[in-house]
């Protein structure tokens, strides 16, 4: 049985287990950081961990739910260094190391443990594109462009993106590049109709241009496409449908965002890319912002 994220790397590293152990039908939940403890108390109400063979959790920084998850059932691979840093588990096996990725950190892992088994050419784009997704890079031809085609399946994600790329990314086909095509178009009125805000913020001794906009969706477009466009150190969307926050950076900033969305809205995540909630601490903070013309 597998648990992983519901992102790309997440289901990308679900078909790299797959092409390793050769197993074709492993079971899988996909979930998110925030809904692992619901998803996995939901699961173990009609199953038991004693009646699987061994249970893995990919791309989960799951250490809060340490009660649940350390077990001698249980092994934990992921990537994400606030994972690394804070993990205390007694009985699972873990793979915890900080890496570009979870579906790479799984093929480095993985070509030791299986030697003979030699991953395709396609299968191994695969992997450099989720990678070059996941790290945010983008400088792997049509990794974003896989994220979308992902994010567009209406249902059935996880079964979606294995019938399409579980042997490897072979192209897109012309279905998939409509769902491409749909999205650069939404992505273009989303830019023209956003309201920005901006406010400087001095944080351990320099002072920080902060952008901020409100979007549902298209989230790390509209963070470029602000922190671009009004020179931005730090960007903020802010989803009011979700009550969520999502924090990008400039990539000549030094400060980590995992630990500033930790502060502003009970969130965390990457030094690059994080995420928390719409709070009151952070209703307060946005006090400080006023809109740019
Ligand atoms: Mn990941």
């Amino acid at each position: 049985m597998v648990f992983t994220d519901c992102d790309l790397d997440g289901v990308g590293s679900y078909c790299v287990f797959k092409w390793f152990t050769g197993n074709k039908d492993i079971p899988c939940e996909i979930t998110t950081v925030n809904n692992f403890r619901k998803t996995f108390t939901t699961w173990l109400q009609n199953n038991k961990l004693s009646n699987y063979e061994r249970v893995f959790i990919f791309d989960l920084d799951v250490h809060e739910c340490a009660d649940l998850v350390d077990d001698s059932k249980i092994t934990i691979i992921d990537h994400h260094e606030t994972h690394v840093d804070n993990a205390k588990y007694n009985k699972a096996t873990t793979i915890l190391k900080t890496y570009t990725s979870c579906s790479k950190l799984i093929y480095k892992e993985l070509s030791k443990v299986y030697p003979k088994v030699k991953l395709t050419p396609q299968q191994k784009l695969l992997i450099l594109m989720i990678d070059d997704y996941d790290c945010y890079e983008l400088k792997v031809p049509h990794s974003y462009d896989l994220n979308i085609v992902l994010w567009s399946y209406k249902g059935k994600r996880l079964e979606k993106f294995v019938r399409d790329f579980g042997t490897g990314f072979y192209g897109f086909t012309s279905f998939h590049q409509n769902m491409i095509d749909f999205n650069y178009k939404k992505i273009a009125r989303l830019k023209r109709e956003c309201k920005v805000h901006q406010a400087s913020i001095p944080i351990g001794g320099d002072t920080y241009k902060f952008v901020s906009t409100f979007a549902d969706s298209c989230i790390n477009e509209m963070a470029d496409y602000i922190l671009d466009v009004h020179d931005g150190d730090i960007g903020l969307v802010v989803n009011v449908r979700t009550k969520k926050v999502s924090f990008r950076k400039n990539k000549r900033v030094k400060i980590n965002l995992g630990k500033l969305a930790n502060r502003l809205t009970d969130g965390g995540g990457h030094e690059y890319a994080a995420g928390g909630m719409l709070n009151e601490n952070f209703l307060e903070f946005t006090k400080l912002f006023q809109p740019i013309d």
